[in-house]
């Protein structure tokens, strides 16, 4: 059997309030393993690469810029249903709106009312999950 694999980001508020530590705990006291570890500033065509999806929603700019504003965590993390698991630590897309126990429900957010300081991405699908990966992770 494939082990399955998911890009997981620790976005730009993640990384500046120094959460990177406690998502990857999270990640790997759920039992995931690291299978590649990176911190880097995303550019626009990665990042328009990456969001294509949400291309000419109203939130995309804002979206990019807020991307844009410091340096990411990528991370891809394997492990037996780590796309869905993930997702399900990260809680829902709002951190208002996410549980408490989950990465989103917990944390919170940077400041304001900003729905994309979510402090975490997680691939949705095998499909994207593989997209993403060779994106964030070209040589892998
Ligand atoms: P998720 O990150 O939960 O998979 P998504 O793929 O629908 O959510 O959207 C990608 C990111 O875009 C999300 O993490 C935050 C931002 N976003 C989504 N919906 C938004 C909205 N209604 N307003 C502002 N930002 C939004
Ligand atoms: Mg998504």
């Amino acid at each position: 059997e494939t082990i399955e694999r998911t890009l997981v980001l620790v976005k730009p508020d993640g990384v500046r309030r120094g959460l990177s530590g406690e998502i990857l705990r999270r990640i790997e006291a759920k039992g995931y393993t690291l299978a590649a570890v990176q911190l880097l500033d995303a550019t626009p065509e990665l990042l328009a690469a990456h969001y294509a999806e949400h291309e000419g929603k109203p939130f995309y700019q804002p979206l990019v810029d807020f991307m844009l504003s410091g340096p990411t965590l990528a991370i891809v993390a394997e492990g037996q249903g780590v796309i869905p698991g993930f997702r399900s630590l990260a809680g829902t897309t709002d951190p208002t709106a996410a549980a408490p126990g989950t990465i989103r429900g917990d944390l919170g957010r940077d400041w304001g009312l900003k729905v994309q300081q979510n402090l975490v991405h997680g691939s949705d699908s095998p499909e994207s999950a593989a997209r993403e990966i060779a994106l964030w992770f070209p040589g892998l």
